[in-house]
């Protein structure tokens, strides 16, 4: 199925241009660093979940239904939407299969490095806590099927690669998410799980939750332990305007920055000097009016400074969309030819948190595709 997953609409326009495109975008080996792992479930296992939930009487389905089919969805509805899902996603198994699902689904578009985040959750009636939570994901890797997945560095030595040469190989690290409503002791659990956890392939902390909550301030102490101990981090940066705290991430120097759609000219000059990689997700900040149409997206500025930018989905589940559309999306609003669309697909390798190891490996497997995908 070479067809586009959303239907066009004003902002994402040319949609049989982008449809022409996505063969060949499907073809090439390409990195995801910005996908959010609720934001990412299938929409049929959605569903599933749901009628699951209604028929314990918890939910009535028909309502649910109609609010995961929505296409289009302001940020604020955005967040209505994650409570929900993580309504009908706040137990074990189910945080394992959508792991395992989202895994094959990136896979299955050729992406060899993924770099999924998610924010640990503690439910006593569940029984869970953010450790447990943060394993059943760990689980979910394991269940993957279609692909061999590596997840860290024993994964490598333990298992031999060389016993399972047929199967196509993606590498999957997590970070662990802050989510904004949290409180700082929150915060630092967060951190300090994931830095307990690096040995299993945790390589980072991200901040995200809903933009027009929370206070830089009290994320600030988490974010601080884990620069002290070495652990990288991403932003959500300015997906709404707020300039003080865009000048406070900013001058915290994050390794990266999500999204970074509001920034005044003094702030927008202020991320060219600092060289902070910025992951871009097209559709989703459309999708959300973050940018109101997309030829606009600061993506070609940033393109055209040569700043590192990486493409990203964000939510591919609930955006409708998925890692190649997104690249065939900037084929086509920014002119972009094969060489620099596998350009950026490599150069997305410089940015990831993995070790210099993987990098080297990656670099390889996308030197040795280039002939076959010309
Ligand atoms: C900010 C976002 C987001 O962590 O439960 N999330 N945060 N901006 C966005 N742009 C649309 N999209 C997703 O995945 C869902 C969570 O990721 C964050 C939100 O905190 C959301 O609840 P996990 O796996």
């Amino acid at each position: 199925d070479d067809g586009l997953k959303t239907s066009a609409t004003h902002a994402i326009p040319f949609s049989d241009e982008v449809r022409s495109w996505m063969p060949w975008c499907r073809s090439i080996p390409k990195v995801e660093l910005h996908a959010h792992l609720n934001g990412s479930i299938r929409s049929s296992t959605l569903l599933e979940l749901a009628s699951r939930f209604s028929k314990m009487g918890t939910i009535n389905f028909h309502e649910v239904q109609a609010i995961i089919l929505k296409g289009d969805r302001s940020l604020t509805e955005c967040f209505k939407l994650f409570e929900l899902i993580h309504l009908l996603t706040t137990d074990h198994q189910v945080i394992t299969q959508i792991t395992k699902e989202v895994v094959e689904d990136f896979a299955s578009e050729n992406v060899i490095y993924l770099e999924l985040r998610t924010t640990p959750k503690w439910n006593a009636s569940v029984g869970m806590t953010k450790k447990s939570y943060v394993e059943a994901v760990f689980a979910g890797l394991k269940a993957v099927e279609t692909v061999q997945v590596i997840s860290n560095s024993l994964d490598v030595k333990q298992n031999g690669l060389e016993m399972e040469r047929s199967k196509r190989i993606i590498h999957v690290r997590l970070l662990l998410s802050i989510d904004r409503r949290e409180n700082t002791e929150a915060a630092i659990e967060t951190v300090q799980l994931a830095l307990d956890m690096q040995k299993f392939g945790v390589v980072g902390i991200d901040l995200s939750g809903n933009p027009r909550v929370g206070d830089w301030k009290t994320f600030l102490p988490a974010l601080k332990l884990a620069r002290e101990k070495g652990l990288p981090i991403t932003l959500h940066c300015g997906e709404v305007p707020n300039q003080s705290e865009i000048q406070n991430m900013l001058s915290f120097q994050p390794e990266r920055i999500g999204h970074a759609c509001c920034l005044e000219e003094s702030e927008w000059a202020q991320l060219l000097q600092s060289s902070i990689p910025v992951e871009v997700c097209l559709t989703s900040n459309v999708r959300t009016e973050t940018v109101p149409f997309l030829p606009d997206h600061h993506f070609a500025s940033l393109y055209n400074s040569r700043h590192p930018l990486i493409v990203c989905t964000d939510d591919p589940g609930i955006f409708g969309t998925d890692i190649s559309q997104e690249y065939a999306l900037a084929a086509v609003c920014f002119g972009l030819t094969k060489e620099n669309l596998q350009f950026l697909a490599r150069n997305a390798l410089k940015h990831i948190f993995a070790n210099d190891d993987v990098k080297e490996e990656l670099e390889n497997i996308f030197d040795l595709s280039v002939n076959i995908t010309d």
